[in-house]
Order: structure tokens, then sequence, then C-alpha cells
């Protein structure tokens, strides 16, 4: 199996299956398609049905989308608890992940995840202070329910879709509760995401769309290096 990633620094859709297929022990390869340069949507557009990363290939299956992929996966090993075991407990791994799927634009937009960097108090919090409450009541809610350090206990597909968001909270240190401070640690301490960071921490690549300075209007595109 090979699963084709964005730039690890920035690429948040890449990260969720990548750490699935990590943490859980699947073997397969990965690709980097870098998301900047002259013609990129063009070459991603060759490699991907929907020009976008993450894409798994197993032999002739081509599956894009995040959700998609980890659902294969959880399919095609169940062993793998890649879903929490409990009926319930799925519903709700399912439920959430669905969420951060659809929601929480206003993170991604004034908050993009940026592994490199830290840009403590950077973030206009009334952009993202309705966000930060739900994703501290949902988060919250789970950990709680759970007793953590993941959301439902041991790592799920579930975690794998908020890691990115755990980064966001890191590196523009947005102001949450210890309970939350609590899984951002855990997400870091797993040894799949060092994994990630470590090879994130190597790329020279900058993408402007992604770096505050530029969202915040304080660097001109193209000027940073
Ligand atoms: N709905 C897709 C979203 C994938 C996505 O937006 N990927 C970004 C990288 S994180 C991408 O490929 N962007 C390409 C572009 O900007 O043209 C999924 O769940 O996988």
């Amino acid at each position: 199996m090979k699963l084709l990633i964005g730039n690890r620094n920035y690429s948040t859709w890449s990260l969720r299956p990548w750490l699935v297929l990590a943490h859980f022990d699947i073997a397969f390869e990965d690709e980097v398609i870098q998301l900047s340069g002259p013609g990129f949507r063009d070459y991603l557009a060759t490699r991907s049905p929907t020009g976008k990363v993450p894409v798994l290939i197993d032999g002739d299956l081509v599956v894009p989308e995040t959700i998609a992929i980890i659902e294969y996966l959880a399919d095609k090993f169940p062993d793998k608890a890649i879903w929490p075991a409990d009926i319930k407990d799925r519903a709700m791994a399912r439920a959430a992940s669905a969420e951060m799927h659809s929601s929480f634009t206003g993170l991604r937009n004034h908050a993009p995840m940026n592994l490199r960097a830290s840009y403590p108090g950077r973030v206009n919090l009334d952009d993202v202070a309705k966000e930060l409450h739900r994703v501290e009541t949902l988060l919250g809610g789970l950990l709680a329910r759970s007793g953590g350090p993941f959301l439902f206990g041991a790592f799920t597909g579930a975690d794998a879709m908020f890691a990115p968001l755990a980064t966001r909270l890191r590196t523009y240190d947005l102001p949450v509760s210890d309970v939350l401070t609590g899984y951002v640690e855990a997400i870091y301490a797993l040894p799949a995401f060092q994994r990630w960071l470590a090879e994130a921490l190597k790329e020279p690549w900058i993408i402007d769309d992604d770096e505050i300075d530029v969202i915040q209007g304080k660097v001109a595109r193209g000027t940073l290096a």
C-alpha cells in the first residue's frame, strides 16, 4: 500500500491517515507531493482523482478522502482496533471525526498547521473563541468519559482526525483547559506522531497560504525564507 501525502509540515489531511497507518503498524510506503511551486496543482491532478492529498493506493484501488481512507483501513484490518470496540463509542468516534471533517473552519483559516513554527498569542481569539469552546466541550467530554489519555482511552481513528488540531493549540498557544493541554501532550508523545514531526522538521519548503505572517498581511507573499 502507498499513501500519497503533502508537505508534512503543513498537510493536516495527510497527517491523519498516515498516523493511522503508522500507529497501527500497517505496512505501507509514502510519497510526498509538494503542495507548492509552479504547476503543482496540474501534477497533483495526474496523481489524485480529487486533485488533493491524501490518496491511498492499494493495488488497483485508489482511495481519496481522509475519512474514506481511514474507514477502508478499519475494514481491511479489523483486528487493529482503528475504531473503538464498543458500538456506542464507535458511533461517537465517527460523529466526532465527521464534525472535524466538516467544521472548525475558523481554526483552519486563522491557525493553520505549521509544525516547525511557534506563534504564541498571534491568533485573534475573537476569530476562534466559539470553535475553541466547542473543541473544549467535545474533546473534554470524550476525555472525561474515557479517562484518557486519548478520546476513547487507547488511540483510535478519532484521535488521528484531531491530531492536527492539537498541533494548532500548541503552535499558537491557544487558551484551553488542562485536560486539553494533556491531550495535546498525549498526541505529541505518540511515537508515530514523533516520526512524522521529525520528518516535517527536515522539510525546507514554505507554503505562503499556511503562514500566519502572510495570512495576517505582515509579510508579502514569496518573501519568507
Ligand atoms: N476532503 C479532503 C481534503 C484534502 C485536502 O484539502 N488536502 C489538501 C492538503 S492538506 C490538498 O491536497 N490541497 C491541494 C491544493 O491546495 O490544491 C480529505 O478529507 O482528504
